[in-house]
């Protein structure tokens, strides 16, 4: 059902968020944009605006997706349409010059493309008195390090949506390391409780832009260094190595029955990469409960000619046949929480 519209601002959160899906739903770019200068206008403030509305429209996008309501074509529109929405806001109330607190430089972790989270986040920031960099998406490690050694900013801001990326993280802290810069960490990536931006050496983290503005207002600085042991390296490491052999022999031994088809078997292949990836990203944090969510998200999408529910199971135990010798990968493959996943069982 399409809600009605409604003339003049907007300033009833709900009501907004409803239009504004209902906007990026119809590919109308304009009417999305409009919407939100009104609302501008109206009274709310831009923090609102991009947080309240888009990002939590941006969510809902997400969970459309999951869900297979919408394609994947209608989340690009939905997501082109949102980056231009955040333009526009910014241009209609531009932020103040910068206040003297600080330079941040705000970059997504090498293999991340979901640049809107930290672009919603460098926007922020801006508003708070920081002086932002915003370094876009997939910023390659080595890359990095050079722009910090040019420019020296205050802190980095890193972000990730994927615990996937979360081995690249670490390589990012490293080259962050080198300049001193102090490492903040942001995105869903690090966990629902930012569990896991420890474990790959950040300095702190923050649930959301507020939280980061808040965080970023005390004293922020260098703290030791994670705690990723030698260990989890190299099992890591080895099931990088071992990426493309996993995934073709997972694949063939899930599908002997099935036949050819090339379409679905390339659907296939790419979601037993990123199992492989959450895998190596589990073993990697040490933490059998980043492998678990992922099992949980996988029994719940619905991406046609991807690994099946029922496919789970069977691929975790193979992956434990196959992986005997990397000790804690097994044992986390066999662990409590990963089983329970395999069941459709615990918390999502
Ligand atoms: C748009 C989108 C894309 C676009 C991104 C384009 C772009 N320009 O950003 C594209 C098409 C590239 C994409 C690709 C993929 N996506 Co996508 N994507 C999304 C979607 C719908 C919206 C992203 C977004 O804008 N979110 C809104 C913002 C505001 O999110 P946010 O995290 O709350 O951001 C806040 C905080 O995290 C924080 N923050 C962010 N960064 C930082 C940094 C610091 C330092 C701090 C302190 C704070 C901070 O501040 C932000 C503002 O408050 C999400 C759904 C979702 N729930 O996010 C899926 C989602 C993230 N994608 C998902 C997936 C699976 C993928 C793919 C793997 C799909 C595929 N099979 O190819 C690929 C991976 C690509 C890659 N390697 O990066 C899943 C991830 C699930 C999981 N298990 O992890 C999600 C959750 C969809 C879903 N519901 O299942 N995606």
């Amino acid at each position: 059902m399409t809600a009605p519209h409604h003339a003049g601002p907007r300033t009833d959160l709900a009501a907004l968020r409803e239009d504004f899906l209902d906007r990026l739903a119809a590919s109308d770019e304009e009417g999305a944009i409009t919407l939100a200068l009104e609302a501008l206008d109206g009274g709310l403030d831009v923090e609102t605006v991009l947080l309240d509305v888009v990002a939590e429209a941006q969510r809902e996008v997400g969970e459309r997706w999951a869900a297979g309501t919408w394609t994947v074509v209608q989340e690009h529109v939905a997501t082109h349409i949102s980056e231009r929405v955040v333009a526009a806001v910014a241009r209609h109330r531009p932020a103040d010059p910068p206040s003297g607190i600080g330079r941040i430089a705000v970059a997504c972790l090498d293999g991340e493309w979901h640049a809107l989270p930290a672009r919603l986040l460098a926007e922020v920031l801006g508003r708070h008195g920081w002086e932002v960099t915003f370094l876009g998406s997939s910023v390659p490690a080595a890359q990095l390090a050079v722009h910090l050694h040019e420019t020296g900013p205050d802190v980095v801001a890193i972000s990730s949506s994927l615990p996937s990326r979360l081995p690249a993280a670490r390589r990012m802290v490293e080259a962050c390391r080198a300049s001193g810069t102090p490492i903040l960490a942001g995105g869903a990536a690090f966990g629902p409780e930012g569990e896991w931006a420890g474990a790959v050496g950040a300095d702190g983290w923050a649930p959301d832009a507020r939280a980061a503005a808040a965080l970023l207002a005390g004293s922020f600085g260098a703290e030791d260094d994670g705690r990723v042991d030698d260990t989890s390296r190299e099992e890591q490491a080895l099931l990088h190595t071992r990426r493309a052999e996993l995934v073709a022999g997972l694949g063939r031994r899930l599908r002997a029955d099935h036949g050819h088809d090339p379409l679905t078997d390339e659907q296939l292949a790419d979601d037993l990469g990123h199992l492989v990836d959450f895998l190596a990203a589990a073993v990697y944090v040490d933490d059998p409960g980043l492998l678990a969510r992922f099992l949980r998200w996988v029994g719940t999408v619905a991406v046609p000619g991807g690994l099946a529910p029922a496919e789970i199971r069977p691929a975790i135990d193979d992956l434990a046949d196959r992986l005997g010798d990397s000790p804690r990968t097994v044992a986390l493959l066999r662990s409590d929480p990963v089983q329970e996943a395999c069941s459709g069982e615990g918390a999502a």
